[in-house]
């Protein structure tokens, strides 16, 4: 059993519809849903800048190893009615990224773990940092919030929906 902590992002159709439905989905097949942080609104980062992005961050607790998780997540986003056309960077229904999985470090074409990109981006920290703060990223030796303090992405991150406690 590990601990893996969750991007959720979503920037066409019903976003916040399409988060629930992903949190269902995550929670029948990739592991037991732990806790959850605050819905964000957040400004695009390299991508259409007329179509802002809800992101919240989810742990889960599985017994999937971290290929077997990616798999889970990648066929839930298809389900969920993504299309990946090869474009940089294109709007999504949805996209689930392993941010982190325990203290594993993997560094593969197909797979790297901690998200290599997670300590640069706002997005993806404020709303860890709701449920991680502690938690150490195993390859930069650092807190969440030490991460979210050093982090110089000034691109917008807001509260849309506040915390609720899982049910
Ligand atoms: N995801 C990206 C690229 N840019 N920007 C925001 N605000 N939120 C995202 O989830 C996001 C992004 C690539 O997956
Ligand atoms: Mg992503
Ligand atoms: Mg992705």
């Amino acid at each position: 059993m590990e601990v893996a902590y969750l991007l959720l992002g979503s920037n066409l159709a019903d976003r916040a519809e399409l988060l629930n439905q992903a949190i269902a989905l995550i929670a029948a097949r990739a592991g037991s849903v732990r806790s959850y942080s605050s819905v964000y609104e957040t400004e695009p980062w390299e991508a259409s800048p007329d179509l802002p992005f809800l992101n919240m961050a989810v742990s889960i607790e599985t017994d999937h190893n971290p290929y077997q998780l990616i798999d889970i997540l990648l066929a839930i986003e298809s389900e969920l009615g993504r299309e990946r056309d090869g474009s940089f960077n294109a709007p999504r229904t949805i996209d689930i990224d392993i941010l982190l999985f325990g203290n594993l470090i993997v560094d593969e074409p197909v797979l790297q773990v901690p998200h290599p990109r997670m300590h640069l981006r706002r997005f993806a920290l404020l709303p860890l940092n709701e449920i991680a703060r502690d938690v150490v990223h195993p390859k930069m030796g650092k807190t969440v919030s030490g991460l979210l303090e050093e982090c110089g992405d000034k691109l917008s991150v807001e509260i849309y929906k506040p915390l609720e406690s899982l049910a």
